[in-house]
């Protein structure tokens, strides 16, 4: 048996040493230098040996018996254990099938997810490359994180990527702010996480500093927990979707009481004309006061006047969750927040002007690497056409079919074939009654994936591999400054292949020679990977341990190149020199290019929109908002099976928090399992009754894998995922980003015989 020398174990939630006992993880501790390690890693023992976990390759029977378009449908289907050659042949049967038939347009693998960290076993780099030396495929674009700030900062500020990267560090907050006025708070919750990687954690501290340094913080949210209790923030809690409204409401306030900086605007922003006829009712009659504001978001008109005075005499930092924007007309409220900074004047500054996107990973606001990592290198794909990431369901149901975006006119491609690997539609889409109905329309769906997650049950053939924690790799976060080993820790399951491995053994099906591996083993490519490390290292003056001697070590961590970062300093500093890369280069308060395009989902300014579905469109059949944030207890849909994940959930059900008032409103006790409902679909849920929840408002956490009970007419999800709830609408054709947010439901106490959540059974038929 394999023994490393020394036991760390990394994910995207961060590092820990794992206790190894005959061949199996009994335990992770957290590693001594995280002063604020994850809840998740609880999670990594027993998820890899569970009864969830993929134990063969799979075969969907009509599709083993019949082939493709051999009937039988996807999801309610049980599988069929097959050999690896049985497997790979088939995959390779489909492929040449699929690309002799519509060519390689007719593959799509946008394969959106989390997958797990690891520069090499990267789930979708693997496939990726080995997709591209196969002629290429459909890829999407963006992401369901921030996919409205990834196109609509770009001309408005600038790179949403580069803002994220040169954030202004909370430690200058602490330092120089008096005020941190949070839209959505920012959950330590969901500070957890980086993106492939965290060596340790550092917003609670960085808090914690600005605390001690007597910051005031106010937390506008309808979760009071999105501040913890340490920062003593003010709550308000206004209805959700109605921030655009706040925030412009505000920025009136700033503008009648002469309370804006006309300097500032004057020299760094174009269009504020504009924005002042919008605000004063110019445009539409309609004055954008604090009443107004109080009337749409249910807060009181004095606190908001009084907070527009608080905001322009201290000094200030505001930062939107990018939660805010997974809603409709999302690109409102980050442009409302670029314009709301702008008229204080002091975007620049240290620790004032704004932020976005701070605690949706851990380390914006507080750290950032020095240079690159080393990838695994994808190569180039000959096929260039894409979707945006959220259009999945579309794209399946209308091929050939014309949509907007972001100022184009495009095509859907005509996908016969979809591969996935590394990310799960059946936990990120929204509606996913419909999604899986659009997931009968493909010929052939293979997926990998560890465990028997939602997309791998829709699948046709399912490739099981080898997790994290059984290979050799290195994690880096993206936004991380610790690149971390990750030694093999314990054995992967007898039989199970790494995806390196599965493509090695495809390209030579395939006939492809060594265009995939170039001939080399795992092990070859981490060492290549760790030379391009040295040299990129080395160009910054950097030297870093040898391989083995950093494979045998600990966490490697490098110096933050910025660690008083301020975002747009130069721009402040000399705008000439420094211009943003917006049209203008200036920030564009309207912007020209996007009133060209004339989407009445996305006007040229900051402007409030009602949400398709909030509390102000409220009916009796759907009388509550449904927010459906990050899981505290793991990431995503990832190892829901695991201890931590399992300890919150109620009656083995995800949680869903409901204010009292609309509880006893309902008969509804805390404990109690609660049917949530909506003309979309219906979920189980178990019931926690709280006040840390505004009135109107329930939060179910997303994440509990998708588990329909196929007899029900609404297919009743029996162990709560969300979005059986939500609606699949686009932000605007601006984004095209993903809504979740914005979802009316009802909720009664489930009365009847409880049904045995079976997300954990795997879908296979005894042979
Ligand atoms: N209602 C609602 N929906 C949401 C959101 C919301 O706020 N509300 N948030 C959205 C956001 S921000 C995001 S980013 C998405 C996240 O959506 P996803 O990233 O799709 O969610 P994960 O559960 O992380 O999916 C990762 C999958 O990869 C698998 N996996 C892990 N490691 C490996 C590996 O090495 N190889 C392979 N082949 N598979 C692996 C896991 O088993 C899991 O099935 O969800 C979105 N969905
Ligand atoms: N533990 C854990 N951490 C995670 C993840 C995870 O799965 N688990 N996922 C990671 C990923 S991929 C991402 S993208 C980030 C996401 O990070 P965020 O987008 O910041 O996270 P959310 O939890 O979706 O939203 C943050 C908060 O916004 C509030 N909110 C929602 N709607 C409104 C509104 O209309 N107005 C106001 N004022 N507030 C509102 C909610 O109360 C919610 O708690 O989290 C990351 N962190
Ligand atoms: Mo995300």
């Amino acid at each position: 048996m394999y023994t490393p020398r020394h036991r760390l174990t990394a994910n995207h939630w961060g590092v820990g040493i794992a206790e190894v006992e005959n061949g199996k993880i009994k335990a992770v501790r957290p590693h001594p230098n995280d002063a604020a390690p994850a809840v998740l890693n609880g999670n990594l023992a027993g998820t890899l040996s569970g009864s969830w976990r993929i134990a063969k390759p799979s075969v969907r029977e009509s599709f083993l018996k019949h082939g493709p378009n051999g009937g039988g449908e996807r999801g309610a289907e049980p599988f069929i254990e097959v050999s690896w050659d049985e497997a790979l042949d088939l995959v390779a049967r489909e492929l040449v099938r699929v690309k002799s038939q519509y060519g390689n347009e007719g593959i799509y693998a946008g394969s959106y997810g989390w997958a797990s960290a690891g520069r090499f076993h990267h789930a979708q780099g693997q496939l990726k490359r080995f997709l591209n030396v196969f002629g290429g495929y459909v890829s999407s674009w963006g992401n369901y994180s921030y996919n409205a700030a990834l196109i609509l900062m770009p001309y408005v500020i600038g790179n949403f990527r580069t803002q994220v990267k040169n954030a202004t560090r909370l430690k200058t907050v602490a330092k120089h702010g008096e005020l941190l006025v949070m839209f959505g708070g920012l959950p330590l919750r969901n500070a957890q996480i980086s993106g492939g990687g965290v060596g340790r954690h550092r917003l609670a501290g960085a808090l914690q500093e600005c605390a001690d340094a007597g910051v005031e913080f106010i937390n506008i949210s309808p979760l009071r927990t999105d501040a913890h209790d340490a920062l003593n923030a003010e709550w308000l809690a206004p209805r959700p979707g109605s921030d655009t409204a706040i925030m412009l409401s505000l920025c009136h306030t700033l503008l009648t009481e002469g309370l804006h900086d006309p300097a500032f605007l004057e020299r760094y922003t174009v269009g504020f004309d504009k924005l002042t006829a919008y605000l004063l009712g110019d445009t539409d009659g309609v004055p954008k006061t604090v009443e107004w504001a109080a009337e749409l978001s249910g807060l009181d008109p004095d606190r908001l006047r009084k907070l527009a005075r608080q905001m322009a005499h201290k000094r200030t930092f505001v930062t939107t969750a990018a939660g805010l924007q997974r809603a409709d007309f999302g690109e409102q409220p980050l442009w409302a927040c670029v314009a709301l900074a702008s008229m204080l004047g002091r975007i620049g500054m240290p620790g004032e002007g704004f932020g976005l996107a701070y605690a949706a990973d851990s380390s914006i606001g507080t750290v950032d690497r020095p240079f690159r990592w080393p990838a695994f290198p994808q190569g180039t794909n000959p096929v260039s056409d894409y979707i945006p990431v959220a259009m999945i369901t579309e794209m399946l149901e209308r091929p050939g079919e014309v949509y907007e975006y972001n100022g184009e006119t495009r095509r859907f491609p005509d996908a016969r074939m979809v591969w996935w690997a590394g990310g799960n539609p059946f936990h990120h889409h929204q509606d996913l009654n419909r999604l899986r109905r659009a997931f009968q329309r493909p010929e052939t769906v293979i997926v990998n994936d560890i465990h028997w997650t939602g997309i791998a049950r829709h699948a046709d053939i399912v490739l099981p591999c080898a997790a994290p924690a059984e290979r050799n790799d290195f994690a880096g976060g993206t936004q991380d400054n610790a690149l971390i080993p990750m030694p093999r820790l314990v054995d992967p399951p007898e039989g199970m292949l790494t995806e390196y491995a599965i493509y090695t053994a495809l390209e030579e099906r395939l006939g492809l020679g060594d265009t995939f591996s170039r001939g080399m083993s795992e092990d070859d490519w981490l060492r290549e990977m760790w030379s391009d490390l040295e040299s990129s290292a080395g160009a910054h003056g950097v030297s870093v341990p040898a391989f083995d001697a950093f494979m045998e070590g600990d966490v490697l961590e490098f110096n933050d190149p910025a660690p008083e970062a301020t975002f747009l300093a130069d721009f402040r500093a000399d705008p000439e020199a420094h211009p943003l890369t917006t049209p203008s280069g200036k920030i564009e308060l309207y912007s020209e290019q996007i009133a060209s395009f004339g989407y009445d989902d996305c006007p040229p300014h900051a402007t409030f929109m009602a949400p398709r579905e909030w509390l102000g469109t409220a009916t009796p059949d759907a009388p509550l908002h449904l927010i459906s944030g990050q899981p505290g207890t793991r990431l995503h849909g990832q190892q829901d099976d695991g201890a931590a994940s399992r300890a919150a959930k109620v009656k083995d059900r995800e949680p869903i928090l409901i204010n009292t008032a609309d509880a006893a409103a309902r008969g509804i006790s805390d404990g109690d399992v609660v049917k949530v409902f909506n003309t979309r679909g219906a979920c189980l849920a178990g019931a926690v009754v709280t006040d840390n929840v505004r009135q109107g408002v329930v939060f179910l956490w997303t994440g509990a894998t998708y588990d329909p009970d196929l007899s029900d007419p609404q297919h009743l999800d029996r162990h709560g995922n969300p979005n059986v709830l939500t609606h699949d609408l686009r932000t605007s054709r601006l984004a095209q980003g993903p809504a979740a947010q914005s979802a009316l439901v009802d909720l009664e106490r489930f009365d009847g015989p409880l049904p045995a959540v079976m997300a954990f059974v795997p879908p296979v038929k005894a042979s």
